[in-house]
């Protein structure tokens, strides 16, 4: 296991086989990767010695069901890890890319979009437009100067979570004020997502989303929270924007009420946090069964190797959508090599056997861990608020 800091915390796996071909994976959960290690050292560690690492399903099964205690984002994020490390080593013991043990290509490149992030609306709204212009986009994800949109992720040792202000009001004005900004600088062309974060209630996201209704989104992403799957109907009725929803989702079955009742048009799990390549392909396919497709969680605070997991799926299954694409920092470059690379909208990965990703141990150790929490909001009243 290789827990490092190059700019955010990663938690890798590296499985070593008895032939000495090794695999790597990402078990990273912001804020908690020490518990998610942990999991991994006492609970998988003693069940992954001396079993066949190409059987993947039977190992995920192992875990998911023999455990009796089903799933969470702890045991979940730490079978991944090993998971997307199985699937390496698969790759490389039969010398295939991921995407051929995954059925072969169906498209050779991935319509990604980035975050347009900054630190006031206008420096954002400028740079959305030079995103376009000068890297091509076709693409891309705003928020407006909420908490979470200005790179407070991870990074830098902390005691406790840092607390943000939020009111509702100011925010939905300002989301809805800015969006329409970022639309007339970028044109009628760009599509334009729009990140809620799980923080409205029904009532508010039917209202931002209204307004923003002739200012044409691409999609709107997690307008409510997950928990009561009524306000994602509610807000479905009552608008024909499309919606992107379940980044929190941590299985295939709490995805499937959105999924089977329509109200999504986009699933956007985040590979980790459902247990790794072997459950999204299932979600994929459910997925396409009720034309719903796919847009995994891609932010900054995932690595290269989720990444390139991600282009793998993406470039494999029928009813991909579009990918988020995090800009993946210089530092951590230096730590994981491989991964995909963007070219004018679209993302590319070379060909190589597994996942593609090597991890440098020895530059990993040069970026210890450093504590750190995911920030809290609270509203003026002093409340905690969805962050
Ligand atoms: C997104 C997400 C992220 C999360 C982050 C939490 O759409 O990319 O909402 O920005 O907030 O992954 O660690
Ligand atoms: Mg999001």
């Amino acid at each position: 296991m290789i827990l490092t800091s190059p700019n955010q915390n990663y938690l890798f796996v590296k499985l070593i086989t008895d032939s000495g071909v090794y695999g790597v994976g990402d078990a990273s959960l912001n804020g908690q990767e020490h518990t998610v290690a942990d999991f991994i050292t006492s609970f998988l560690t003693p069940i992954l010695i001396g079993r066949d690492p190409t059987q993947i399903e039977d190992f995920w099964q192992l875990v998911y069901r023999g455990a009796y205690w089903r799933g969470g984002n702890i045991v979940m994020s730490a079978l991944c890890g090993v998971d997307m490390a199985l699937w390496d080593i698969l790759g490389k013991v039969t010398g295939q890319p991921l995407y051929r043990l995954l059925g072969g290509k169906v498209r050779d490149k991935v319509l990604c979009y980035s975050h347009v992030l900054g630190k006031t609306n206008e420096e954002k709204a400028a740079l959305a437009a030079s995103y376009v212009k000068e890297r091509g986009l076709k693409v891309i994800r705003l928020r407006a100067g909420a908490p979470a949109a200005n790179g407070t992720l991870g990074g830098g040792v902390q005691d406790g979570p840092k607390v943000e202000p939020w009111t509702p009001e100011e925010e939905i004005y300002n989301t809805v004020e800015f969006f329409i900004r970022v639309r007339e600088q970028v044109g009628r062309e760009v599509g334009i997502i729009y990140d809620l974060h799980e923080r409205f209630s029904p009532a508010q996201a039917i209202r931002i989303i209204r307004q923003l209704e002739p200012y044409d989104p691409f999609f709107i992403e997690d307008p409510v929270a997950p928990d009561c799957i009524a306000s994602l109907r509610s807000v479905r009725e009552k608008t024909s924007v499309p919606i992107a929803f379940g980044e929190l989702y941590k299985s295939r079955h709490e995805c499937l009420p959105a999924i089977t009742g329509r109200l999504v048009d986009y699933i956007r799990c985040d590979v980790i946090r459902i247990g790794g390549i072997t459950e999204a392909r299932k979600i994929a396919v459910l997925a396409e069964t009720y034309d719903v497709k796919t847009a995994w969680h891609g932010p900054n605070d995932v690595s290269p190797i989720t990444h390139a997991v991600n282009w793998h799926l993406n470039v494999s299954e029928y009813n991909f959508g579009i990918q988020e694409d995090g800009s993946v920092d210089t530092l951590v470059k230096q730590v994981v090599s491989g991964g995909p690379v963007y070219r004018d909208g679209y993302l590319y990965l070379e060909d190589r056997p597994g996942i593609g990703c090597d991890i440098d141990e020895a530059a990993a150790e040069k970026y210890p861990f450093r504590r750190a929490y995911i920030p809290v909001c609270r509203s003026s009243d002093g409340s905690l608020t969805n962050w």
